[in-house]
């Protein structure tokens, strides 16, 4: 990824499951993408999860995003109900809930200006 043609660098962000992001970086890793992977947390469930910011030009993008699809799994989970009394009203239900969750949440934004200094 070149300095001089950063009007074609974009930044992939990914947020993925726990248990893909070791996989995930490891294959990022094999085909010489650079990557940085942050623990986040997920704002509906409250559960850790991994995000991953990776760098690149433009005619890459297509490979990794496919990279991300293949290693990051679709999961059902099963939430249990929540008490109005330990949370907020807002985020109040009193059945069990099946969320599904990922494979990968993408966001893929222009990067103004790539600099290393
Ligand atoms: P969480 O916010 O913990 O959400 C986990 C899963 O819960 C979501 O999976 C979705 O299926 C479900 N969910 C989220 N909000 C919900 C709601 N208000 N009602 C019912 N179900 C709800 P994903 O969509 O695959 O998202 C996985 C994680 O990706 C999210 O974890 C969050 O950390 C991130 N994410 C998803 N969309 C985002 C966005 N627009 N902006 C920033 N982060 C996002």
């Amino acid at each position: 990824m070149s300095e001089e043609k950063s009007e074609t660098v974009k930044m992939i962000v990914a947020i993925v499951h726990d248990h893909d992001a070791h996989n995930l970086m490891e294959e990022l890793n094999n085909k010489d993408f650079k990557a940085t992977k942050m623990a986040t947390t997920g704002g509906f469930l409250r559960e850790g999860n991994t995000t991953f910011m990776i760098g690149s030009d433009e005619e890459h993008i297509e490979e990794i995003l496919e990279i991300i699809k293949n290693n990051c799994k679709a999961r059902k989970k099963t939430i249990a109900p929540m008490s109005p009394v330990a949370n907020s009203m807002e985020s109040y239900y009193s059945f069990p809930m099946d969320v599904k969750i990922g494979g990968a949440t993408v966001f893929i934004i222009d990067v103004e200006q790539f600099l290393k200094m």
